[in-house]
């Protein structure tokens, strides 16, 4: 496999875009080698500007439920082309998608769209302050929420791919309203809630963990947000940017039927264009202006090219419901491959999930962060020299879509299982 291409390309971006990426990740700098620059992309596969083709387990982060160039997908965005691609006024598809959000997650009673899940989650926080007067937000640590400054604290993602504990360029005014607790530790949230407890706006959550790698919550950990938030007035976020729409239709909170007051949305409900929404409560979400005082609003959100495409993944989604059996079916051959292997814990829910370099079990960040992560970027070397797109970071959940048939899947489990028996 060459990519000279990639190489001279990566060389000409670096001159001018920071790392050469417009994200960090993508720089491959925890897994080492080239990043193949990609030219396109078509069902399962990408294909670079070196002439590789790869499968893709990154679906642009998650999107891509439905793979690349989905036609319904296509489609929706060609007719929007016929009538414009931005108004900054309102159109009868934005309250459609949110009528589809509502229908998804009966918690999120009104819906107001963003344009990523960085702007969601940002605004979510700032509408549970402003309704409930408090400041203090709890995260856990290894989550990632966007880059909201208040919410880097302790973050997974690119923050625990470059080992980058705290960033720069947040004042520690804004740090210090951010608590972060261990994933998964009932006891480190009772505790919180016992000594701060009527300080507490909020506690926001990936519901199930993509940003330190796929990181499952225990059924008392859900149930414990859920009953301290309620007893102590503080909203529960769920940041269902990666889980909604792709665990389940109704994300996380379907699948582990638990009723958040907020949720944040993002990438599937764009269809694979920028997007993010967030919902919640018709009493916390009526704060929002201009019904409320809580000011947030955008140039380009609800415009019509992300909202069609959303709409049309959504709907097809709603249309097919065994889709989500399907990628849990292949998700779970792809995860077998490398089952039993000492000293790797595979984590999974549905299409969703991660090689751990660590014996396991891998519940929150302490443990997440003990992986060996020499051991997993031989492990994603040896998939992208067969041509297999793993997430470049261990810290990175895998994604799988519904255009992953069967060959792509032998392909990759034979791939992984000869990684191991080496
Ligand atoms: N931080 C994003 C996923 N957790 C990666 C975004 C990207 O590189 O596109």
């Amino acid at each position: 496999m060459t990519l000279d291409k990639s190489a001279a390309l990566l060389a000409r971006a670096q001159q001018i875009i920071p790392g050469g990426v417009n994200s960090p990740v993508r720089a491959f700098r925890s897994v080492g080698g080239t990043p193949p620059f990609i030219e396109r992309g078509d069902g399962c596969r990408l294909y670079d500007v070196d002439g590789n083709a790869y499968i893709d387990y990154i679906c642009s982060w998650g999107p891509l439920i439905l793979g690349h160039r989905f036609p319904p997908v296509l489609e929706a965005i060609r007719e929007v082309l016929e009538v414009g691609t931005s108004f900054g006024a309102p159109t009868e598809r934005e309250i459609e998608l949110a009528e589809e959000i509502r229908a998804a997650a009966p918690s999120c009673e009104m819906v107001r769209l963003v344009n990523s899940g960085t702007e969601a989650t940002m605004s979510a926080l700032r509408v549970a302050r402003g309704f409930t007067g408090r400041e203090l937000t709890i995260k856990f640590e290894g989550c990632y929420h966007g880059h909201v400054d208040s919410l880097l604290v302790k973050a997974g993602s690119g923050m625990a791919t470059l080992g980058i504990a705290d960033t720069a360029g947040v004042p520690p005014g804004f740090a210090n309203t951010t608590l972060a607790l261990p994933y998964n530790s009932v006891e480190a949230l009772e505790a919180a809630f016992r000594e701060r407890g009527d300080q507490i706006a909020a506690v926001i959550l990936e519901p199930v963990v993509g940003n330190m790698g796929c990181v499952i919550p225990t059924r008392e950990f859900l149930t414990a947000l859920r009953l301290l938030t309620e007893k102590h007035g503080a909203v529960l976020i769920f940041d269902e940017v990666m889980t909604g729409f792709r665990l389940a239709l109704g994300g996380a909170q379907e699948l582990f039927n638990i009723r958040p007051d907020m949720t944040t949305f993002g990438k599937v409900i764009g269809g694979g264009l920028p997007i993010g929404a967030y919902g919640g409560r018709a009493d916390i979400m009526s704060r929002v202006a201009p019904v409320g005082n809580v000011y947030q609003a955008g140039t380009l959100s609800g415009n019509p090219l992300a909202v069609s495409a959303g709409l049309a993944m959504v709907r097809h989604l709603k249309a097919h419901p065994e889709i989500y059996n399907q990628l849990d079916e292949a998700a779970a051959r792809i995860c077998a491959a490398g089952g039993g292997v000492e000293g790797v814990t595979i984590n999974r829910v549905g299409s969703m999930f991660t090689y751990f370099f660590h014996p396991g079990p891998v519940n929150s960040w302490d443990d997440a962060k003990r992986c060996d992560t020499e051991g997993f970027k031989a492990f994603h070397r040896h998939l992208l020299e067969r041509g297999i797109y793993f997430p470049p970071s261990q810290y990175e959940a895998a994604f799988l879509s519904a255009a992953h048939d069967e060959e792509a899947v032998d392909t990759t489990a034979s791939a992984i299982a000869e990684f191991f028996a080496a």
